[in-house]
């Protein structure tokens, strides 16, 4: 058995199998990263690649989806460090108009397990939402997430009205269709293509 029969069972759709075949896999002793790159963040690109040619729908994606997620919190305990001092607090979420949320869910497991105290906004969360999570919990860094090109000018909005305020706050940004240019544009002080690539970040007070 290898990480091949996890991708597999995402693409079957298959959320029981998928738990099943990945607590075996932890058993085994695979490399907690291996089953997450290699079997289920591939499988969902493959998920991608079917939608935009036709052959899977939103129901699909949506299952897709919920299996991943499942094992994702499975696997949670694996992927997070203990005893680490606090390095800050981050707020997280997706942007507005954007519902996508395993991206930002791994990467708020990474900076969790980096040792920040993460709070999580969830999905389409509006500029105001994130500017008062930002005063209330005096946060260090505030990460947004967006997967969709259509929700990048949230993202964009977002970044001039928490430097408009006036916010004493790092901004870090993320998600497939982002890049390191953009993030640049856009005035963001970090960015990042990836879950762990986010959980170093060098953003926080210890820099
Ligand atoms: Co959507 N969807 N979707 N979808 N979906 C994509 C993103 C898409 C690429 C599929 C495709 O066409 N090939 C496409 C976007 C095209 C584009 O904009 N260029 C798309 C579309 C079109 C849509 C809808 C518009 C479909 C429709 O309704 N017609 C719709 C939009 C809804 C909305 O948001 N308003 C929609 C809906 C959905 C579902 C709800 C069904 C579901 C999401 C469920 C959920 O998230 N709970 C879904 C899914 C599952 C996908 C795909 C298949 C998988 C996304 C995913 O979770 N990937 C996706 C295709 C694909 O990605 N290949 C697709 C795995 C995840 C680990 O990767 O989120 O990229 P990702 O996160 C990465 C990095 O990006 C990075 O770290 C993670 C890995 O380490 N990262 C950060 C993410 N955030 C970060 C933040 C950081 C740093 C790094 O710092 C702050």
């Amino acid at each position: 058995m290898d990480v091949k029969e996890v991708y597999g069972a995402v693409l079957d759709l298959d959320v029981n199998q998928v738990l099943e075949l990945v607590n075996n896999e932890i058993s085994n002793g695979t490399d907690v990263l291996t089953i997450l790159n290699d079997g289920l963040i591939a499988a969902l690109d493959e998920v991608g690649k079917r939608f935009s040619e036709g052959q899977f729908f939103v129901p699909e994606m949506l299952m897709a989806a919920k299996a991943v997620q499942s094992a994702v919190d499975e696997m949670k305990p694996y992927l997070m460090k203990k005893d680490i001092p606090s390095k800050g607090t981050i707020v997280i979420g997706t942007v507005a108009g954007d519902l996508h949320d395993i991206g930002k869910n791994l990467v708020s497991l990474m900076l969790e397990g980096a040792g920040y105290k993460v709070i999580d906004l969830g999905i389409n969360v509006d500029t105001e939402t994130f500017i008062t999570s930002i005063r209330e919990n005096k946060a260090d860094i505030v990460a947004l997430s967006a997967l969709l090109t259509t929700t990048m000018p949230a993202m964009e909005k977002t970044v001039k009205a928490i430097r408009k305020d006036g916010l004493n706050v790092k901004i870090m940004v993320g998600g497939a269709p982002v890049t390191a240019e953009f993030a640049r544009k856009i005035g963001a002080d970090g960015y990042s293509k990836d879950a762990p690539g986010a959980g170093a970040t060098k953003l926080g007070r210890d820099t």
